[in-house]
């Protein structure tokens, strides 16, 4: 089993187009569109102008850091920034380059049959991807700060009288989102379009995947439809989009990436980590940030739920955890409900 896998790996690396994404279909190649014209306004700074205030979150396993840290801006301001860096998977079709002579190999320990180095790879070859939020702000930076967590049990009742007034009191950008919608960030990595303003949708690779290799493929499905905010708003009026998102997300998937439905895992998030409705398609053997029985909730089910009952959403107990500095979490302390 594992033998075949990897002989189709190797096969897959010398032909090539593994990991080379095709171009854009020409449908969404918008005319006038100026990808990243947007961001371009936005301030950027150099590197070495980031000075590192405090180290906000650090994984061994996941090889990612977190940094809190301030810039100067010409004008004499001191901005926040968060920069985050993660070591990226080994690339499989690259590793006659990783062990050729580009390479340089420095010996650690030997004992016996066994022996440990240290693999100097070339620059290429030794990517750490690199994410900047910039300005940040205070809440940007809590996001990314460790903190203990609760579970909390959300009633229907409890989501119109707490959570809903809350959401509506804060100022959440998804400027973002609009911009992908809009065809004014990003354009050019648009996987796949239904452009129906209530049941389509846009699948563009999530910022998480590098898009390097597929087995830590992860795109989103951005929903046309403005007011959605999460799994909450949904109805069985929301059923032909749900199904739209579903079969037509695996099948561009499919045909851009040659990974099957049934290699997927294409799920909400409750709660969300922005308020405009939008699913995550991961590979399923990728554990991707997220998939806690906690936050997860797989399309095909919520489909199926909305098929049961068209209110399921409104009247379910939804549990999810919050974070120890979360406003909504005193909301429902303040509440006495948790
Ligand atoms: C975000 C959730 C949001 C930091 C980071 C990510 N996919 C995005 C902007 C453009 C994107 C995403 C917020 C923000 Cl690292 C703060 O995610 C995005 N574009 N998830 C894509 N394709």
């Amino acid at each position: 089993m594992a033998e075949s896998k990897k002989r189709k790996r190797e096969k897959e690396a010398q032909d090539g187009d593994f990991v080379e994404p095709k171009p854009p279909p020409p449908q969404t190649q918008g005319k006038g569109d100026v990808p990243g014209a947007v961001s371009e306004v936005l301030p950027t700074f150099p590197f070495s102008a980031f000075r590192v205030q405090k180290v906000l979150r650090e994984s061994a396993r996941e090889k990612i850091l977190f940094l809190h840290g301030k810039v100067n801006e010409d004008s004499g301001d001191e901005k926040d920034a968060i920069v985050i860096l993660e070591k990226t998977p080994l690339q499989a079709d690259r590793v006659s380059d990783l062990l050729s002579k580009k390479s340089e190999l420095k010996l650690q320990i030997r004992n016996d049959i066994y022996s440990t180095y240290t693999l100097y790879p070339p620059p290429e070859l030794s990517e750490i991807k690199t994410t900047i939020v910039y300005p940040a702000t205070e809440k940007h930076i809590k996001k990314y700060q460790s903190q203990d967590v609760y579970l909390i049990q959300e009633t229907g009742e409890d989501y119109r009288s707490i959570t809903l007034p809350f959401l509506q009191s804060q100022s959440f950008s998804i400027q973002w989102v609009y911009n992908i919608l809009e065809k004014k960030a990003e354009a050019d990595r648009i996987v796949y379009e239904n452009t129906d303003p209530i049941s389509g949708f846009v699948l563009i690779p999530d910022f998480k995947w590098d898009q390097k290799q597929v087995d830590d493929l992860y795109l989103i499905a951005i929903c046309h439809h403005r007011g959605l905010k999460s799994l909450r708003d949904l109805t069985d009026k929301q059923l032909p989009l749900l199904r739209n998102i579903f079969q037509e997300g695996q099948e561009a998937i499919l045909k851009r990436y040659s990974l099957r439905g049934n290699q997927l895992r294409i799920y909400f998030h409750y709660q969300p980590s922005y308020y405009h409705l939008h699913v995550h398609f991961t590979a399923l053997g990728f554990d991707a940030s997220g998939t806690a029985v906690e936050r997860a909730h797989l399309l095909s089910d919520v489909i199926a739920n909305l098929e049961l009952d068209p209110m399921y959403y409104q009247k379910r107990t939804l549990t999810y955890a919050l974070r120890a500095d979360e406003p909504l979490l005193k909301k429902f302390l303040d509440a006495g409900k948790c």
